[in-house]
């Protein structure tokens, strides 16, 4: 891996078009970034402190190359597929014009979030926390798209399509092509987004078009959306097969070797907490209590209830959770906790959904590609 010093040093000295292959400069360099080709950049905690996801703090997963033209003028939504009646497109304008606009706070986290903390290791971007956002996408309901292309009784599945590039060149080659099962495409939060914060999509983000679907891995958001086909069966494009996004449909024990006809496809995350403030490593005085927030999120559920403990797990305390702003978006929690004495302390956080499913304190099952660790997130804090 490279790391964030040698591209600050050649950044530095401006010799980085002296060199026969330059070194390209961090896109985010105030965040960690995994690896470069493709870009994979994931946020320290507590720089997720932000009630919403500011592009800044946005964390990047790249399957391939970003299309190298995201001009929002010419492009073209198309819908088709076996269980569409009537294959229609739409230009960004006829979108906003044709069908009702929705805005909503969606959380978005990567199926490998937390992989890095697998035992025995699993290959591919080691995630630590950083793989989560939750930022506001302003755009038309999937489902009202579905309804304009004739959706037919046997519809099975929602694919998208981007316009990025795969890494060997070959332009025949998709880096990824997912989607949603009809049942979530027809939620009313599903969106076909152009917007994020307000603002257009970086192209980074998937800008000038993607596909965004809540509390489900963030690999069904499809970026640089151009193309959906209605399937009538489940899709079958790079990225659904295999291993990916998939994990063991009965648990196995770690290290094990899973067949891909044993392997079934992630739908909702799991329950998840994140402290965002204060960040790990702080100190504090004994004498005050210290301030904890963070945020919480429930998958295609709700966060019911949260805690704190600074003991290991062996007492918890509930603190304040905010309502969503919207169903998906993550909530907000925030506590106050003591110390009897001074020394090394660490702080947990754990939430419930609202079922009474809570996140486990070690790290949940195994599998091949690390996904869906939903282990309790801690931090140090030294009180004197
Ligand atoms: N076209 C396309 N869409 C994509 C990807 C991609 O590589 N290409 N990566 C997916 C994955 S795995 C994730 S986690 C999210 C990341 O979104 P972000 O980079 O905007 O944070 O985009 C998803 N959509
Ligand atoms: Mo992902």
């Amino acid at each position: 891996m490279i790391t964030r010093r040698c591209f600050a040093s050649v950044a530095a000295l401006g010799v980085g078009s002296l060199l026969a292959a330059p070194v390209p400069a961090p896109v985010k360099p105030h965040l960690r970034t995994l690896s470069v080709l493709p870009l994979n950049v994931e946020t320290p905690a507590h720089l997720l402190d932000e009630p919403f996801t500011s592009a800044r703090h946005m964390f990047v997963r790249n399957n391939g190359l970003p299309p190298i033209k995201t001009d929002p003028a010419g492009w073209r939504l198309a819908i088709d597929g076996e269980a569409s009646r009537t294959p229609c497109h739409f230009s960004l304008a006829e979108l906003g014009t044709q069908f009702e606009v929705h805005t909503y706070a969606l959380t978005i986290e990567c199926g490998g979030n937390g992989r890095a903390e697998f035992f025995p290791p699993v290959p591919g971007n080691q995630w630590t926390t950083g793989a989560v956002s939750c930022a506001r996408w302003t755009g038309v309901r999937l489902g009202d798209l579905l309804h304009a292309a004739g959706i037919t009784d046997d519809a099975v599945y929602v694919a998208f399509y981007g316009r990025d590039r795969h890494l060997s060149g070959e332009p025949a080659k998709l880096p990824i092509s997912r989607g949603v099962p009809v049942e979530k495409a027809l939620l009313p939060e599903t969106l076909v987004a152009w917007a994020m914060n307000d603002g257009p999509i970086p192209a980074l983000h998937g800008g000038p078009l993607r596909l965004v679907a809540g509390g489900w891995p963030g690999s069904v958001s499809g970026k640089w959306l151009h193309r959906l086909a209605i399937r009538d069966r489940v899709h079958d494009g790079p990225k659904m097969g295999g291993h990916s996004y998939r994990v063991p449909c009965e648990p196995v024990e770690p290290g094990a070797e899973v067949a891909a006809a044993d392997m079934c496809i992630i739908e909702a995350m799991p329950v998840k907490s994140l402290i965002t403030h204060p960040a790990s490593g702080v100190r504090h005085r004994l004498a005050e209590p210290l301030a904890v927030r963070g945020h919480a999120w429930a998958g295609e559920g709700a966060v019911a209830r949260m805690f704190l403990s600074a003991d290991y797990g062996q007492t918890w305390q509930r603190v304040a959770l905010d309502e969503p702003i919207n169903r998906l978006a993550w909530q907000r929690f925030r506590g106050e906790v003591r110390f009897a004495t001074a020394g090394y302390y660490e702080v947990w956080a754990r939430a419930e959904d609202e079922h009474g499913v809570a996140q486990p304190m070690l790290l949940p099952g195994w599998n091949p590609k690390g996904y869906l660790n939903n282990a309790c997130h801690r931090i140090a804090v030294q009180v004197a």
